[in-house]
């Protein structure tokens, strides 16, 4: 037996982006349901980023989910950059006149969400199976599910939102000749993080160029450290001991006089890092978001901070499309978002190439880098550069009374 049902948005993701862009929808007075193949438990427990720009902060606070964040999260002023054996402070609150950053983890905003969605009668359906999209083209598309008791759905919406991550099937579901442009390059490295019972040993986190390659030192609370070391992208954590990871980023992290606490690993893995834009964000009534659409290396810190960029704009152009009946900010999206990513997508790639060392790289490669890092940490414009693509752009454009005020809405839309 089919189950028929009939929603306004259908989403497909309950990571950052899925939820958000629910939360951000019932705000403007739009039903949604949101599907996802992982339990509650599991989508509250993946680490991943933890590193939040001051206009995702804003926005979180803006529309009811800042309590926890605020009484939890750990504003910086800015980031340490470390190369030749020296760290160096950036002020970025001094830079860009007052703009900040936060660590607050992902698992934690995931966490704050769906306890909002919860408490409004809207809990997301977890341990789906079998997500398929279908008459994309039509003004009702399709999406199927079997929901954790085995019963099959199908749920007309007026729109789907493919918020399902680099690997889900949404933006496999297009059409050929559906994306004009999906780049991709891959790095010849990835990341080992390790999250562990160890109180952070730096006020701020340290990006450290080393020669024998990159390391970073962020944290979590006061009393979990969050660091992550540069290995090759096929590296077996097999080969990584917990005493080894804790040498490798002593020797990397060292600056005289400056200590590394350790402490009991709690969790560890590798991650390979790519580049990946796909565009545009939307085939017929399917709408891309956050991972599905794009992803970014860590180094910059902004692949969740472009997911939350991408809902607000989606919401706001959802609301308008499904409630007042308006095409324009839909049609508007993609280019809207894709300015943002490919902005960041650079900040990313540029902070990668500068910061990890490729084996066998030679010495002119190696001088340039240390050349920039330099440069960073001698001149205020370019150290202003990078204070003002870490910390975040434009406000994000999300305005759930769309109706009230038509003409303000986007005006940096051409
Ligand atoms: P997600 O989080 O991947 O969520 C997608 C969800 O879709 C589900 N799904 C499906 N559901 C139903 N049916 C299907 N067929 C489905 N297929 C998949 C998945 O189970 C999942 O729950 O994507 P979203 O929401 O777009 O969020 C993106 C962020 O998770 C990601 O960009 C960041 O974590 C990237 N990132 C960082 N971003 C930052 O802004 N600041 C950071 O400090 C930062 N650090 C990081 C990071 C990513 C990392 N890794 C592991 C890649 C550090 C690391 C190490
Ligand atoms: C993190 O805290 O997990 C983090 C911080 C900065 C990054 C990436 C990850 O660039």
């Amino acid at each position: 037996m089919i189950i028929k049902e009939r929603t306004q948005v259908g989403i497909v993701g309950a990571g950052p982006a899925g939820l958000l862009l629910s939360h951000l929808l019932a705000l403007g007075g739009v039903e949604s349901v949101v599907i996802e193949t992982k339990t509650r438990d599991y989508c509250e427990a993946r680490q991943r980023a933890g590193m939040l720009e001051s206009t995702t902060v804003e926005l979180l606070r803006e529309v009811g989910l800042g309590k926890r964040l605020d009484a939890e999260g750990l504003e910086h002023d800015g980031i340490y950059l470390q190369f030749d054996g020296e760290r160096h402070h950036l002020d970025f609150r001094e830079l860009t006149g007052g703009r900040w950053i936060t660590i607050y983890a992902q698992t934690e905003i995931v966490k704050d969400v769906i306890k909002a969605r919860l408490d409004a009668g809207a809990a997301p359906e977890f341990g789906v199976t079998g997500t398929e999209v279908g008459e994309l083209d039509s003004s009702r598309p399709v999406l199927r599910y079997t929901d954790a008791a085995g019963l099959r759905h199908a749920l007309r919406c007026d729109v789907i939102a493919g918020c399902d991550g680099f690997h889900g099937i949404c933006r496999a579901s297009i059409p050929e000749g559906g994306l004009r442009v999906a780049t991709e390059r891959c790095y010849p490295f990835g990341w080992l993080g390790i999250l562990a019972q160890a109180p952070p040993s730096t006020d701020q986190v340290i990006y450290a160029r080393h020669e024998d390659g990159f390391a970073l030192h962020s944290m979590r609370t006061p009393e979990i450290g969050r660091l992550y070391l540069q290995v090759p992208a096929d590296e077996d954590i097999a080969r990584w001991p917990d005493d080894r990871i804790w040498r490798e980023l002593d020797r990397r992290l060292a600056v005289p006089g400056w200590e590394l606490r350790t402490g009991p690993v709690l969790e560890k893995g590798v991650t390979s890092m790519r580049s990946f834009v796909a565009a545009p964000m939307r085939y017929g009534r399917l709408f891309l978001a956050g991972d599905a659409a794009h992803i970014v290396p860590p180094t910059g810190a902004k692949g969740l901070n472009l997911a939350v960029a991408d809902v607000a704009a989606l919401a706001t152009a959802l609301i308008r499309l499904v409630r007042d009946g308006s095409a324009e900010l839909a049609d508007a999206y993609s280019d809207y978002c894709l300015q943002r990513i490919w902005r960041a997508t650079h900040l990313a790639c540029w902070m990668t190439a500068m910061l990890h060392v490729v084996p066998g790289q030679d010495e002119f490669e190696s001088a340039l880098q240390r050349a920039q890092l330099r440069n960073l940490v001698t001149s205020r414009a370019a150290a202003t550069m990078l204070a003002e693509n870490y910390t975040g752009y434009a406000p994000l454009g999300y305005d759930p009374d769309t109706r009230l005020s038509p003409t303000a809405l986007w005006p940096w839309v051409a």
